[in-house]
Order: structure tokens, then C-alpha cells, then sequence
């Protein structure tokens, strides 16, 4: 092939069967190097890849590699998030079973990953919606419930009208559907639940043991747990409510600011609320109101604040004779704390807007630093920080922390009804996770129901739970609960005529345990296989979007505690090290009818004074639009297959990889990949060029400055490469990769000079043999052909990485910064080993020196070795 263009298209399938055939990425459970366990977020089978897959992919893909050939046993596997709507969707819109829509997508995106070259153990292939895969995660369930983990319970849940299923307070955002965009509605239904809250203190504090992790990413779960370090008080009710109530407890995290209290309120939820509105149709109606207006947290801060005052009144803890409003106020969540408050307005910004409406009173409590106390007020924005107290009786001249203290001593210490009125108490916006989804295409929860022994778990002999082929998708709702007969079985226990569960799990419990479950596939009786689990965990590199940050990345710790507390592995925190890759953009472009069109259909031109763009049919001109993340809806797509097979897998890894640090966004541009289809023809070309000109090479006698500088070059590369791919700096490697086949492309520009130096003949076998080794991560395809053409025996996807010679990285000059008068005026290069006086002679040679001095001898000049140079003029 020397000489010729290099084809990706003959080398690349020819390659990518070279390794299926000889099982170069199989990883073995038994192999007895020090392990790596790199991962990237497994895909949806939607149907074809996207360029974010080509990016993630080959960022894993590059670690996976570079790891392997610095000597571990790498573990890189690959699987399919299988179950969820789109198959049931397809289902009804296509008449196409959930199961053949899903593995068909499956079987043509494998056929997309294999042609992206990526170095993957495909032995150890898993889909979740397999039943050799869902069996254990049931298996896994009634691990969880008889240990407590799992459980049921009526709750007022997330309702889907468009997709006709729950949603978890995740899914829901701005009070919408995150798949349907749908409004959601409120309702009441038994759900099941997985207790994630049980595990609040540990999944926050061990988010400080993730030190491999995105803060961004920590610091969002720290938002989402959402600890708060308050106080529950019981309030005596002035009189009893109408079934007897005389207390009301509320949580707060301000007790600092009770004197400041002007009235409380309850969720309209709240038991006394409820209790209320049976009595009064207005309270009722009202109440009505706000349970349309639904209930997300989102919702909630948006919605303008309003209340109903339900005339019972509370009395103040410390005031004597004085008594609260109680209202019943839209923004108080009856899930969080009490489902009730007390509000200061001054200090709070909800109770200011409520405060301000009802026009209720607003006494401020706590002075802000520097605040005169006899003219501070509060207008429209709340004083939310700290301060010192007044106004406020025996906490007058206390700071915000001490006043705390003090209210809740003394609360905790003070009696009502025989219990006492105050208790410190933690409490978390964590909510459990409900896991219920009444959809098809999913995990069967396994477990019957039964009237007399109430809900069984499938027994382990009876596992899996097999979905039913024959369901239909023609009427709205669940089609588990429509079979004829899938959901009549016989009760575990009595026998009797009993119910399966027709809920299936959320298609993120699929996902939290896909890592673990990849350790041991095989295992056929287990979920995992404890001791090779437990070697192969944590995740030693885990790839994938920002957009995960929260549930999935939350949900599998969870997950993995769970596991751990049912025996299944010995660890909590399943990824050690997590990268967060940016997207892939491109630009927009609207056709001559304003609609959104292809790049594939348009014509670029570079024109003076920028670029215009027309259709290829020559239908009209096209508008350039802003640079977006690519999406179908924008059509501003670029179909990773149309690139492989156009310019090979290779040019759009090493583009993928180029230009942009990989943790922001990469504009896709047809410049940049022709850009780095050059690169690939640059590098082949080399290295036939080069291997051409080093049939004399040898080590004898000295070697010479241009061999010295060029095997310089060659070990500055790589271990700069290494410290980049090292810390996933792809683009620096990419950019330091350039840099040194321009170096090595200067030798092998002058022939006549390397034939005549049998020791530079030597430094560029070895540059060209490092140069090939170093691509191998990114252009795995390429770097194979180069091998060959370099003479070497086996794959360069076996070879280890090159060694550096730290000798020739250190460099034997050194640069002194110079200051003239006590500013850096110059720098000044010397010998490393230098003595003061060579020194002090090139520093008074300087020109800046020199002309600082204007011919006058220096008063003093300081040398600090290997550090400054000073002159006082
Ligand atoms: C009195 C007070 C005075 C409050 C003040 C704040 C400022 P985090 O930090 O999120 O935990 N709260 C308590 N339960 C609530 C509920 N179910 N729905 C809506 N709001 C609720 O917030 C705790 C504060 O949020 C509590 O402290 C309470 O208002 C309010 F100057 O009590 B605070
Ligand atoms: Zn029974």
C-alpha cells in the first residue's frame, strides 16, 4: 500500500475484523495485572448514533486504549438502556412490537459502533430489556423489599396525561412531562417506592470522597439532597380545631427569627386543612384550586402566592397574649418538613410577597452588619442573611447562630401537653424514589397480590417475570393491565386466585446497575459474581453527559448501597473518577421557505467578507443561522455513518477529539473535518516516506545535533501526551500530535541529511514508531496500517505505550527571567549549568540591559541560580 493514499475504507472494516477475529479486546475475569475499568453512559437504542455518541465513545475509547498499552487489564464494555417509551410508542404508531423495534435498532446500531473502530469487550453485551438481564434486577427488587428498601404506598403522584403513566418529581420539569411536555396532573395511587431517603446523610456526605468528579456535578447533588439543619416547634392552638387539634407543628431553619412572626400557614394538604375545608366550602374551594395548580417545586416558585385565612388563631411561644393568623397558603409543600410555618416576613422572601398581599405584618428581627437600628426597614426584598438580633426580647444583641441556640434550648426544654414543644431535627428535600411506571415495555415488578396474605414477592424459582408477547397498544393506559390473562396467577403463599403487579420500574433502575451487572455477565444464577464485582469496582472512568448530572448519577449510588446492604457487592460509591463531555454543535440553516434544512442538502461558499450558503438543488439561497446543539428538530445533524463511510471512522475520532477541551462544545464544521482528514494522510504518508529513508539506521558513534534534537522531540512528546490523555486534555495531545509531525516531517523533508546520518536515520525510526503508537488511541485503524508499513509483528493495539527517556525531556538550557530596577525587563537563556560570572556576562549583553545602563556600569547585579537575574542600574 506504500505510496498510495491512504483508504480507510479498505483498512477499516479490514482492521476492525483482524481484532473481532483474534478477540484483542475480550477481557478476561482471571487476568492477573492491576485492572481499569473504563465506561462510557450506554446508549438508548433509538435507532441510529449521534455524533454526541461518536464524542463520548471515543473519549472512552482513547482511555481504554492508552490504558491497555500502559499494561492493565481494561475493562470497556458496552450494552443497551433498552426499555422505555419510544419502543412502546413505535408500538402504536407502527404496529411493531416494543421487542422487534428495540433489537433491530440494536443489531443496526452495533453495526455503527463496530465501524467506529472502538475497542470494546462485545463478549459481555448486555440489554436490559433481555430477560437474562431483567431477571436479576427482580431478583434484586425482592432483595430490596424484604430488606426494606422497597416498599408501597399511596401517594399523590406525577400524572402523565399524554403518556398516561407517573412521573417522578424528577421527570417533571416546569410542571411539565420531560418526554411528552405534557402538563402534569395530580393523583392519588399506589406506588411502588425504592427508599433512597435512607441513605440522604450518607449519599451527601460521601459526595467529599468523590474528589475524581466534576464540583459542578457534586455540588447539583448536593443541591438535590438538600439538607437543612432546623427546628420543629409545636404551636398551642388560641382554640382547639374542629376535631380536636391544639397543636400545630412547624419545621423551620430560622428560630432565630420567631419574634419577627406574624403569621403561620399550612399546606392546603395539611391534615387541619383538610379538616377545615370539610366545614368550609370556601376554604374548600380554594383548595381545589391550588391542587390544579399542581404541586413541583417548580411550580410552586413560580406561581404568585396566595392564601385563605381560616380564622383559627395561634398562640406565640415567648409573647404573652399574642396570637397568629393561621392561613392555609399555596406555596407550602405538605411534603417537605410539617407541611406548615410560621412566617416572618421581614426575613424570608415568600412570607414578604404573602405578607405583602394580605397586608400582614412585617416586623425586621435581625439588623444586617452596619444596619442603624433605628432606621432600618424592609421594602420589597427580604433580609435574608445573617445579623444581630432585636427587636426580639431576650435574643436582642445575639448573632443569627446564637439566637438559634438559644430559642431551641429553650423550646426543647419547655413542656406542652407532656411532650416537649421544640426538637432540633435534619431534614432533606430528598424525596424516595418512585419507581411505578404503568407502561409495557419495562421491568415487571414481581410481585403478587393476593386478598388474604396481601403482597407477595415472586419466589427465585419462579424468576423472571416474563413480559407477555401478545400485550396490545391499541387503547390508552397499561397494556400489562389489559391482557387477558397475564396478571391471573396463583398466590406463592395460599394458592388462592391472586394478581401480579402490572406496574413496570422506571427505566432508571435499568441503569443503575448496568456497570455492575457488565463485571460478570454470565453469571446466570446471580445478579453479580461477588469476588470479580468487587475487584472490577468502582468504575474506574465513567464517560457521559452533563444531563445526567442528577438522577442517573444519584440513582446508582442509591443503587449500589442497596446492593451492598442486600449482599450483592461490597462497595458504596460505584464511580470513582466522572467526566462530564461537552456537546456536539453546528451551525443552522433555513432554505429559500424558511424551514430548517440539512447541511448535507446545502452548498457552502466562502465569499469576501464571510460565507453564504444556497441548496444543492439549486432551489434557492440558504440562511446561515446561529451555531446550536445538533438536533433533529433544527436538522442541523450530521449522520456519523455518511462520515465514516465518507472519510473513515479515524478522521471523525481524531476530529471529535480535536479543537475543543472535551468538557465544552465542539462545532462540527466541514472544514475541521476535512482538517483532520489531512491530518490522517499526513501521518500514513511518513510514515512511508520516512520508513523509506532509515534502511541505514544504527546507533553507532555520536550522535549528532539534529538526532539529538529530533529524539528530543519525540520523548518531550510523549510524555507530554501522556500527562494529557492522562488528565482527558484530548485536544492538548491532538494539538501536541500536529506539532511533532511537523517536526518529524521537517527530517524527512531532507533526505540527503538523514541518509547521511546513520544516528538521525535512527531518531526518526524511532520518532515514526513512537509517532504511530501515539495515534493508535485516537486513529486505532490507521495506526494498525502504519505498524504494518513500519515492519512491526503483531497489532499496535498489543503494544505497549512508548517509554520516555527523561534524560532527553529535561532540557539543558534554562530561561531566567530579568528584572532592570526591580521590573521584568527581559529573558535571559543560559546552559543550565552556568556559573554565576557566564551568567552575569549574558545578562550585561542583553540589549534591554544595555540600554537600560546606557553605557554606565551596573550598581549591583544579583543572581538567584536557576530562579531570577536582577540588575540595579
Ligand atoms: C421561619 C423562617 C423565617 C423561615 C425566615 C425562613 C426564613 P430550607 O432551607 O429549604 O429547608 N418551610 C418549611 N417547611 C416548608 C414547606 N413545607 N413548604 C414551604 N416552605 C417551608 O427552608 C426551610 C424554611 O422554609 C423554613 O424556615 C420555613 O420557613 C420554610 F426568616 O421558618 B422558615
Ligand atoms: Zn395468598
Amino acid at each position: 500500500m506504500a505510496g498510495e493514499r491512504y483508504n480507510p475504507r479498505e483498512s477499516e472494516p479490514k482492521w476492525q475484523k483482524i481484532w473481532a477475529d483474534g478477540e484483542v479486546f475480550a477481557t478476561s475475569n482471571d487476568d492477573g495485572r492491576p485492572k481499569y475499568y473504563v465506561l462510557e453512559m450506554f446508549p438508548y437504542p433509538s435507532g441510529r448514533i449521534h455524533m454526541g455518541h461518536v464524542r463520548n465513545y471515543t473519549m472512552g475509547d482513547v482511555v481504554a486504549r492508552y490504558k491497555r498499552a500502559k499494561g492493565f487489564s481494561v475493562l470497556h464494555p458496552m450494552g443497551w438502556d433498552a426499555f422505555g417509551l419510544p419502543a412502546e410508542n413505535a408500538a402504536i404508531e407502527k404496529k411493531v412490537h416494543p421487542a422487534k423495534w428495540t433489537y433491530e435498532n440494536i443489531d443496526y446500531m452495533r453495526g455503527q459502533l463496530k465501524a467506529m473502530g472502538l475497542s470494546l469487550d462485545w463478549k459481555r453485551e448486555v440489554a436490559t430489556c433481555h430477560p437474562d438481564y431483567y431477571r436479576h434486577q427482580q431478583k434484586m427488587f425482592v432483595d430490596f423489599f424484604n430488606a426494606g428498601l422497597a416498599y408501597r404506598r399511596t401517594s399523590k403522584v406525577n400524572w402523565d396525561p399524554v403518556d398516561m403513566t407517573v412521573l417522578a418529581n424528577e421527570q417533571v420539569i416546569d410542571g411539565r412531562g420531560w418526554r411528552s411536555g405534557a402538563l402534569v396532573e395530580q393523583k392519588e395511587l399506589v406506588q411502588w417506592n425504592f427508599r433512597i431517603t435512607a441513605f440522604s446523610e450518607e449519599l451527601l456526605a460521601s459526595l467529599d470522597t468523590l474528589d475524581r468528579w466534576p464540583d459542578k456535578v457534586r455540588l447539583m447533588q448536593r443541591n438535590w439532597i438538600g439538607k437543612s439543619v432546623g427546628l420543629e416547634v409545636r404551636f398551642e392552638l388560641a382554640t382547639p380545631g374542629p376535631t380536636g387539634e391544639t397543636t400545630l407543628k412547624i419545621f423551620t431553619t430560622r428560630p432565630d427569627t420567631l419574634f419577627g412572626a406574624s403569621f403561620m400557614a399550612m399546606s392546603p394538604d395539611h391534615p387541619l386543612a383538610k379538616a377545615l375545608g370539610e366545614k368550609d366550602l370556601a376554604l374548600a374551594a380554594f383548595q381545589e384550586k391550588c391542587r390544579r395548580m399542581g404541586t413541583s417545586v417548580a411550580v410552586l416558585e413560580t406561581a404568585e402566592k396566595e392564601g385563605y385565612d381560616t380564622g383559627l388563631r395561634v398562640k406565640h411561644p415567648f409573647i404573652e397574649g399574642k396570637t397568629l393568623p393561621l392561613w392555609v397558603a399555596n406555596f407550602i409543600l405538605m411534603d417537605y418538613g410539617t407541611g406548615a410555618i410560621f412566617g416572618c416576613p421581614a426575613h424570608d422572601q415568600r412570607d414578604l410577597d404573602f405578607a405583602r398581599k394580605y397586608g400582614l405584618e412585617v416586623t425586621p428581627v435581625v439588623l444586617p452588619a452596619g444596619a442603624d437600628p433605628a432606621s432600618f426597614t424592609v421594602g420589597d426584598v427580604a433580609v435574608d442573611g445573617e445579623g444581630t438580633l432585636f427587636n426580639s426580647d431576650f435574643l436582642d444583641g445575639l448573632g443569627t447562630d446564637a439566637a438559634f441556640d438559644e430559642v431551641a434550648d429553650r423550646l426543647e426544654a419547655r413542656d406542652l401537653d407532656g411532650a416537649p414543644m421544640g426538637a432540633r431535627k435534619v431534614n432533606f428535600r430528598l424525596r424516595d424514589w418512585l419507581i411505578s411506571r404503568q407502561r409495557y415495555w419495562g421491568c415487571p415488578i414481581p410481585m403478587i397480590h393476593c386478598d388474604d396474605c396481601g403482597t407477595v414477592p415472586v419466589p427465585t424459582a419462579d424468576l423472571p417475570v416474563l413480559l407477555p408477547d401478545d400485550a396490545t397498544f391499541d387503547k390508552p393506559g397499561n397494556p400489562l393491565d389489559h391482557h387477558p390473562t397475564w396478571k391471573h396467577v396463583a398466590c406463592p403463599k395460599c394458592g388462592k386466585p391472586a394478581r401480579r403487579e402490572t406496574d413496570t420500574m422506571d427505566t432508571f433502575v435499568d441503569s443503575s446497575w448496568y456497570y455492575t451487572r457488565f463485571t460478570d455477565p454470565w453469571n446466570a444464577q446471580a445478579p453479580t459474581t461477588r469476588a470479580v464485582a468487587d475487584r472490577w469496582l468502582p468504575v474506574d472512568q465513567y464517560i457521559g453527559g452533563i444531563e445526567h448530572a442528577i438522577l442517573h448519577l444519584l440513582y446508582s449510588r442509591f443503587f449500589t448501597r442497596a446492593m451492598k446492604a442486600t449482599g450483592h457487592v461490597g462497595l458504596d460509591e460505584p464511580f470513582a473518577g466522572l467526566f462530564t463531555q461537552g456537546m456536539v454543535v453546528h451551525e443552522t440553516y433555513k432554505g429559500p421557505d424558511g424551514h430548517w434544512v440539512s447541511p448535507a442538502d446545502i452548498v457552502v461558499d466562502e465569499v469576501e467578507g464571510g460565507r453564504t450558503a444556497r441548496m444543492k438543488d439549486g432551489s434557492g439561497p440558504v440562511e446561515i443561522g446561529s451555531i446550536e446543539k445538533m438536533s433533529k428538530s433544527k436538522k442541523n445533524t450530521v449522520d456519523p455513518s455518511d462520515i465514516i463511510l465518507g472519510w473513515g471512522a479515524d478522521t471523525a475520532r481524531w476530529f471529535v477529539l480535536s479543537d475543543s477541551p472535551p468538557d465544552r462544545d465542539v462545532i462540527w464544521t466541514e472544514a475541521g473535518v476535512e482538517g483532520a482528514h489531512r491530518f490522517v494522510q499526513r501521518v500514513w504518508r511518513l510514515v512511508c516516506d520516512g520508513t523509506a529513508l532509515t534502511a541505514a539506521a544504527s546507533e553507532a558513534g555520536e550522535r549528532s545535533a539534529a538526532a539529538l534534537a529530533l529524539a528530543k522531540a519525540t520523548h518531550k512528546t510523549i510524555a507530554a501526551v501522556e500527562d494529557d490523555i492522562e488528565k482527558l486534555g484530548f485536544n492538548r495531545a491532538v494539538a501536541r500530535l500536529y506539532e511533532f509531525a511537523n517536526a518529524v516531517g521537517r527530517v524527512v523533508a531532507t533526505p540527503d541529511a538523514v541518509k547521511a546520518d546513520a544516528g538521525l536515520a535512527r531518531a526518526l525510526v524511532e520518532a515514526l514508531d513512537a509517532l504511530v503508537r501515539m495515534v493508535a488511541p485516537m486513529m486505532p485503524h490507521l495506526a494498525e496500517e502504519c505498524w504494518a508499513e513500519l515492519g512491526r509483528s503483531g497489532l499496535v493495539a498489543d503494544a505497549p505505550w512508548p517509554k520516555v527517556d527523561a534524560a532527553l525531556v529535561i532540557d539543558d538550557t534554562i530561561t531566567l527571567p530579568v528584572q532592570i530596577n526591580g521590573k521584568k525587563r527581559a529573558e535571559l537563556t543560559v546552559p543550565r549549568d552556568a556559573g554565576e560570572a557566564e551568567v552575569r556576562a549574558a545578562v550585561l549583553a542583553l540589549e534591554a540591559v544595555q540600554a537600560a545602563l546606557d553605557g554606565k556600569p551596573p550598581k549591583k547585579v544579583i543572581v538567584v541560580p536557576a530562579r531570577i537575574v536582577n540588575v540595579v542600574a
